[in-house]
């Protein structure tokens, strides 16, 4: 049994994260601390919120870390600013929760002696080109494009540094785009499912052709646990599952899937700074860890997503509205 600590528990992956640890390895004590930003809710936890211990708190604030750090065995961190749009128009929060809030993570783990894993994502490693056979790999240059992906890029080098100078016991993943129940309706796959629901036509940027390597969040946790398990301490682990797609093949697929047309989308504004392709590498996750994706087929794993957001329209709907409005000033 560990006492596990949780943060960003109650976003996209860590609570997604939460019930997959109470499901399939109960022995453990979960606590998550989680600052409930726009990303961050209750409902993502409905149904489990008795069996975990719930603080609501910000990783930036020394003393509930301290705490709450000191009274686990293992940190799991996945408390993030998350989205790359809402990056490009305003990084404080960024700089702050992503630096920062690792930051005083790392020191409280430091202080402690406790074991930490950092979640993070293939986004530090910049772009492919298209058609190129090339992935990225655990030896791949850290060259992040937007400020997300830059924060995120400085938090796993403080890791580093923490391991390397203080000798702290962690490890650290960098996992490609997830996909499941519970993310946010800004997100690529959310937004076009629910934009379906709601009459609207999904939104592409650009062209389209930017390609994502697709993950189901389950698959992602379960690597997550395979290194918390039996993962070396100081070393890095990518996680993927060969989901290789464009965004306009997403798009049509989302379409299909809730009977439309397949060509009944708009295109929009492109972002800045577009990365064009990620594609990941998990030779050295499955041959040390012997983790494998159960998502095989990501068509099925999406029509499973579409079907939960189609029956649960009272957990998106309050947050449509907002975010659309967002989108619409930028002409996306
Ligand atoms: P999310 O935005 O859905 O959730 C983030 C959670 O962190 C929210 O519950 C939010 O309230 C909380 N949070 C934000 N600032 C906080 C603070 N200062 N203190 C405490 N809690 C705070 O994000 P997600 O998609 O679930 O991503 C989780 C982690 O996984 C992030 O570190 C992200 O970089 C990484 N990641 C995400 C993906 C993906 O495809 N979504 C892929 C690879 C890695
Ligand atoms: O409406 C849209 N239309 C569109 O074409 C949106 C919201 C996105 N896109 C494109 C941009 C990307 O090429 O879809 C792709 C996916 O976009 P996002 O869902 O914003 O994800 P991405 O920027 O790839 O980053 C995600 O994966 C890596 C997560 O948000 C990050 O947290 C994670 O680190």
């Amino acid at each position: 049994m560990s006492r596990i600590l949780v943060t960003g528990g109650a976003g996209f992956i860590g609570a997604n994260f939460v019930h997959q640890t109470l499901r399939t390895l109960p022995q453990h004590e979960l606590t998550v601390l989680d600052a409930l930003t726009y990303a961050g809710s209750r409902a993502n936890l409905n149904g489990v919120l008795d069996s975990i211990r719930f603080v609501e708190g910000s990783i930036v604030d020394e003393a509930t870390v301290e705490r709450l750090v000191r009274e686990s065995d293992v940190v799991v961190h996945f408390a993030a600013e998350s989205h790359n749009d809402n990056s490009l128009e305003d990084p404080s929060p960024f700089i702050e929760t992503n630096l920062v809030g690792t930051f005083r993570i790392l020191q409280a783990v430091r202080k402690h002696e406790k074991r930490l894993h950092h979640v993070s994502t293939d986004e530090v490693y910049g772009d492919l080109e298209l058609g190129d056979p090339e992935k990225f790999s655990e030896s791949t240059p850290y060259n992040p494009s937007s400020p997300y992906s830059a924060s995120k890029a400085g938090s796993d080098m403080l890791v580093r540094a923490w391991v390397r100078s203080y000798g702290i016991h962690a490890t650290i993943s960098n996992c490609s785009n997830n996909y499941g129940a519970y993310q946010h309706v800004e997100k690529f796959i959310p937004r076009q499912i629910t934009n379906v629901l709601c009459g609207e036509p999904p939104k592409l940027y650009g062209e389209g052709l930017n390609v994502r390597d697709w993950i189901h969040v389950d698959d992602h946790n379960r690597a997550v646990h395979a290194i918390l398990e039996r993962g070396r301490s100081g070393e890095t682990y990518l996680i993927g599952a060969d989901g290789e797609r464009n965004n306009r093949q997403v798009i049509e697929m989302i379409l299909e899937a809730l009977g439309k047309d397949p060509g009944a989308y708009e295109k929009v504004r492109d972002r800045a700074g577009h990365d064009l392709r990620y594609a990941i590498d998990y030779t050295k996750l499955r041959q040390e860890l012997g983790w494998r994706p159960e998502y095989t087929e990501f068509a099925e794993g999406l029509r499973q997503t579409v079907d939960w957001y189609a029956t649960h329209e009272d957990w998106w709907r309050p947050q449509k509205a907002a975010t659309e409005a967002r989108y619409r000033r930028k002409g996306q």
